[in-house]
């Protein structure tokens, strides 16, 4: 039977009301709640982004994000660089960059569930995320060129990694927009869904996700991405040395017996 635990209060952390957070059953679902202002990302907002990942209890498998509203994300609230002076600016990004790094190097994979607008800081968290379904209302923008400011939530590390530098320099030199299906095409998404099926399907790959070795979840997300930007005989030998370990584990061996012993379903494409 499916648990549903619905948060006015989540009861791992204190979140701000421009969060919601649920767990149901072995997942746990963020929604961004602040559509009046687009999701657009105050401090308050990435620090209850941080929290929640911080403090995920021990039976969260993975998490789905999503947003509430026409769109995921409208990025940084721009009204916070009113006034912010340059070593203000630093620590605002270097804020952005400890709550996604809870994402990106965390305890679980994240799917993310990408609708509307998918812009600045909000394709930011996007790229943070392992796993992304896009709606085919999704659009994708970098308008940082156009507002006078530069990446800050980790992009120029994450963002030029999925598409490319030269493809995300001249998105933000001209503000151009990219659709759903240019998204699928190089990797801002991995999936393209029907208009309000995008957190269904994030639901239904969470799921998956959670069923696969706690141990294999981690070499996955921990060592892939260190493997693949190691210079290439140090990545060998990090590989070696992961998958002994993941092998090794009990966990492994019970389903590597299940195969043997025809219980475990075969690869097959539908
Ligand atoms: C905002 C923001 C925001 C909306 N900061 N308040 N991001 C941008 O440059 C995107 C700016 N936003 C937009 O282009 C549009 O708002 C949208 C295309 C996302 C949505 O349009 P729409 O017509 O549905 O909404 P709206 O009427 O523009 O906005 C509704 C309200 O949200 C309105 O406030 P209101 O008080 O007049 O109701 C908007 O001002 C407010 N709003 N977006 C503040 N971003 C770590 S560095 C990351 C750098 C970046 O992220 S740069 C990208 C910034």
């Amino acid at each position: 039977m499916s648990t549903s635990k619905s948060s006015a209060a989540w009861p791992h952390c204190e979140l701000p009301p421009s969060l919601v957070a649920e767990s149901r059953d072995d997942i746990a679902i963020l929604k961004l709640n602040r559509p009046e202002k687009r999701n657009a990302f105050n401090p308050l907002l990435v620090r209850g982004i941080e929290a929640f990942f911080t403090s995920l209890p021990d039976d969260v498998k993975a998490v789905v994000i999503h947003g509430a509203g026409d769109h995921f994300s409208a990025g940084l609230d721009l009204s916070d660089l009113r006034e912010q002076n340059a070593s203000e600016g630093m620590f605002h990004s270097r804020m952005w960059h400890q709550a996604f790094e809870k994402i990106e190097f965390g305890r679980v994979p994240v799917i993310s569930v990408l609708h509307g607008a998918v812009v600045g800081g909000g394709l930011e968290l996007a790229a943070s995320t392992h796993i992304r379904v896009a709606e085919s209302s999704a659009y994708y923008a970098l308008p940082e060129g156009i507002r006078g400011i530069f990446v800050g939530g980790g992009g120029s590390v994450r963002i030029s990694r999925l598409i490319g530098a030269s493809r995300m320099m001249e998105m933000m030199l001209t503000g151009r927009t990219y659709g759903a299906d240019d998204g699928l095409r190089f990797a801002l998404s991995h999936y393209v869904v029907a208009p309000g099926e995008g957190l269904a399907k994030g639901i239904e790959l969470a799921k998956r996700v959670a069923q696969n070795a706690a141990l294999t979840n981690f070499a996955v997300m921990q060592a892939l991405p260190r493997i693949a930007e190691a210079e290439p005989a140090t990545g060998l030998l990090l590989e070696s040395m992961m998958s002994s370990i993941a092998q090794a584990d009990p966990a492994a061996k019970e389903r590597l017996r299940d195969f043997l012993e025809k219980r475990a379903a075969k690869v097959s494409h539908r």
